[in-house]
């Protein structure tokens, strides 16, 4: 992998030469380049910034001096790999995980540009895009001076997941982050230090209760540290998912996520009429003050939904929808459950409208107890389904 570093403070990345990373360089399974920004002026100031346009504190780097730097590592960097990747460090970018550090480890060419002041001026990014896969990135939701530090730590997480760099690739499989749970606790010599002494278990050489104790140690310390790492997603068990009232900051996805279903449900049903696909996101802010709605969410992303209406005594079940990517789960089921279950105490029968060619719905609202209402559907090409309310 090559790694090109383009700042004003090149002395900030020397720690990339100790260490690990040090000895991969010259080893040869990494080649880190530094570059100073101010080589790429032409003023006798060697000027990188100026005052912001439109006023306020601090100053913003030029443009120029940027073009002209990365044009030249992009002359000095190997020919047969491509658009590199331009990494941006700045608050606002991608946060860095795990995973960010696997995909960029993939990488031939990483290029970091390290920003000072109040920011590169943001014309340099468009440009760039024309000859970089350019990426803002962020070490977390703090804010510091510079990008530097953030290409230490950057290039540290990805460095070390370069094959031979890392002694025995096999300590990388267990550590934290890597499996979605933290590290367990590591002991040393002596077994009693100071009144204190280590897990008997790790003394026992039985290496199953060993793992079965480290195993656990790492759940429970993810549990009280992390429980964010260990909120269920669909993938692992859609049950877990919670199921919450919908909120005005859910419309966006869940407006796109009612497209992309009722597209679905428009392939099935051609000649059927489909309201949901006629929608505006204000006529679905809108519903919300009568149509009791619910959502789903794995891992932060809005994966399914179901509303209810009263009308008269009928308890409607509505836009019950599942990401396509996660149907066949039980979720659907799961939803159409909750929407009964958050009935009114007056509402006597349920009722829903799908599709007339929608199978897998009507199987599902089947096996619920659903059947035709005796009533005609009144819109072509579906069918109305009812069940009566039993309490
Ligand atoms: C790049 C300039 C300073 C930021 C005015 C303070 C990353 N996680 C992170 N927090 N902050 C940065 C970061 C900060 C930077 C630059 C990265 C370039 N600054 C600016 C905006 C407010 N000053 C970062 N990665």
């Amino acid at each position: 992998m090559r790694i090109d570093v383009v700042t004003i403070f090149p002395d900030y990345l020397a720690p990339l030469e100790l260490s690990l990373i040090g000895r991969a360089r010259r080893a040869g399974l990494l080649d880190v380049v530094v570059h100073d920004l101010r080589e790429a002026t032409t003023d006798r100031h060697r000027t990188v910034d100026d005052t912001p346009y439109g006023g306020g504190a601090g100053m913003v780097m030029k443009p120029e001096p940027w073009r002209r730097a990365l044009d030249a590592v992009l002359a000095a960097g190997p020919a047969d790999v491509g658009r590199p990747r331009l990494l941006v460090p700045s608050p606002g970018g991608r946060v860095l995980d795990q995973a960010m550090a696997r995909e960029l480890a993939s990488e031939p060419w990483l290029v970091f540009a390290c920003g000072r002041y109040e920011g590169i001026d943001e014309r340099v990014l468009l440009d760039a895009a024309q000859r970089f896969e350019v990426t803002p990135v962020s070490l977390g939701d703090y804010v510091l001076n510079g990008g530097e530090v953030a290409v230490l730590a950057i290039t540290e997480a990805v460095a070390r997941l370069l094959p031979g760099v890392v002694g025995n690739a096999e300590s990388l499989v267990e550590e934290s982050h890597e499996d979605g749970l933290l590290e367990y606790p590591v002991y040393t010599k002596p077994a009693s230090w100071r009144g204190l002494d280590v897990p008997e278990v790790l003394l026992s050489g039985d290496h199953a209760a060993i793992a079965r104790w480290r195993h656990q140690q790492r759940l429970e310390r993810t549990a009280t540290r992390r429980p964010d790492l260990l909120a269920p997603t669909a993938a692992d068990d859609p049950a877990g998912l919670a199921v919450v009232p919908a909120t005005p900051a859910d419309l966006p996805e869940l407006y796109v996520l009612q497209l992309a279903c009722w597209v679905h449900q428009a392939q099935l049903n051609p000649e059927v009429e489909i309201p949901a696909l006629h929608e505006t996101l204000d006529d679905l802010r809108a519903s919300l003050a009568d149509h009791p709605t619910w959502v789903v969410r794995s891992a932060g992303r809005l994966v399914a939904s179901v509303r209810g209406h009263l009308d008269g005594t009928d308890w409607e079940v509505g836009r019950l929808m599942v990401a396509p990517d996660l149907r066949g789960r039980g979720l659907g089921r799961r939803l159409l459950a909750h929407a009964e279950a958050m009935a009114p105490p007056t509402a006597t029968r349920f009722t829903l409208f799908t599709g007339a060619r929608s199978e897998d719905n009507l199987r599902m609202y089947r096996r619920a107890g659903y059947r035709p209402t005796p009533e005609p559907c009144p819109f072509p090409g579906a069918v109305k389904l009812g069940k009566p309310v039993r309490r």
